[in-house]
């Protein structure tokens, strides 16, 4: 008797500790993000594992998954964590969780009638003849809309001397403010957006097409149209987006770790999964539990693996 209970015992104290520890997904301050974070969390809430979601910028997000403060992340976007994301893969503080299906493309982004304000769009060398139509002050530079993220774009605009200064909002929500407001005027705006995102279903825009992104452009000053300087191209365009996690998490729930790897959106869904929040103005949590109801499919295969 003695010897088939301690055992048990030995099981079912270890199944309580993994299973009152929660989870925790980090979210930023973007929507889709959120989203797909309150989805991945719905769906081990339904397997009985405790979730729990940490806000948190992008810059600080990765001590905390390095050191198990948090576990999990959805959406690692290329064009703005590549370098961060390279570094602490490769020594190992947190763990590549593979792709999503979604190529991704995050760079400066112009509704469409701008281009009859400033001829030759897409094209960045347009962008630098007409930089003084995009200023909003009198004999001013031109001024970008930047996001809350971190991007070169100063170094950029210094590389292709395109005569334009950057204004960052506080809020990635902002950055819709100053589209609409500039939208309803006709007035010229170039700002930060991305692809997957909501506004490509609501708006007739493109990207800004700078010389190709290539990995030396960012690190060999000689590389590009500008010798002296780095930063002398675009972002990449089908970029990846990729999942992360803290080096641990599969000690902590397998069911966790499986689904993480296993999920994979589509541009689509993410796209969908935004426009909840961003147009039909639903909270986070109700536009997970809307998208759950539209792809019941798609999840109900991904949980599959957490059967066992
Ligand atoms: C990381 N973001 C999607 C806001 O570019």
């Amino acid at each position: 008797m003695k010897y088939t209970i301690l055992p048990l015992l030995a099981m079912l104290s270890a199944f309580t500790w993994s299973s009152s520890k929660p989870i925790v997904v980090v979210t930023n301050n973007w929507t889709s993000q959120i989203v797909l974070s309150h989805v991945y969390g719905a769906m081990l809430g339904s397997k009985g594992i405790p979730v729990s979601y940490l806000p948190s910028k992008v810059s600080e997000q990765w001590g905390a998954l390095s050191h198990g403060v948090a576990h999990v992340q959805l959406e690692v976007w290329e064009g703005t964590m590549n370098q961060a994301f390279n570094r602490l893969t490769a020594n190992g503080s947190i763990q590549n969780m593979g792709d999503h299906e979604a190529k991704t493309r995050e760079d400066w982004w112009y509704p469409d009638y701008v281009e009859a304000l400033c001829p030759g769009l897409p094209d960045w060398r347009a962008l630098k003849r007409c930089a003084s139509k995009f200023a909003r002050k009198e004999g001013g530079k031109g001024i970008y809309v930047a996001g809350p993220w971190e991007k070169p774009d100063e170094a950029r605009i210094r590389a292709l001397e395109l005569g334009f200064q950057t204004q960052p909002v506080e809020n990635g929500d902002d950055l819709w403010f100053e589209l609409k407001v500039a939208y309803h005027k006709r007035l010229p705006i170039v700002l930060f957006n991305w692809s997957p995102n909501w506004v490509e279903s609501r708006y007739d825009g493109k990207f800004v097409e700078f010389p190709n992104y290539a990995e030396a452009c960012e690190t060999d000053a000689s590389w590009g149209v500008n010798p002296d300087f780095l930063y002398d191209c675009g972002n990449p365009k089908g970029g990846w987006l990729r999942k992360a996690a803290w080096p641990g998490l599969r000690s902590l729930s397998s069911c966790a770790f499986d689904l993480l790897k296993v999920m994979s959106f589509t541009n689509a869904q993410i796209a969908d999964a935004a426009a909840y929040v961003d147009v039909d103005r639903m909270s986070h949590q109700d536009a997970a539990q809307a998208w759950m109801k539209k792809n019941k499919i798609v999840w109900q295969a991904w949980l599959k693996v957490c059967e066992s």
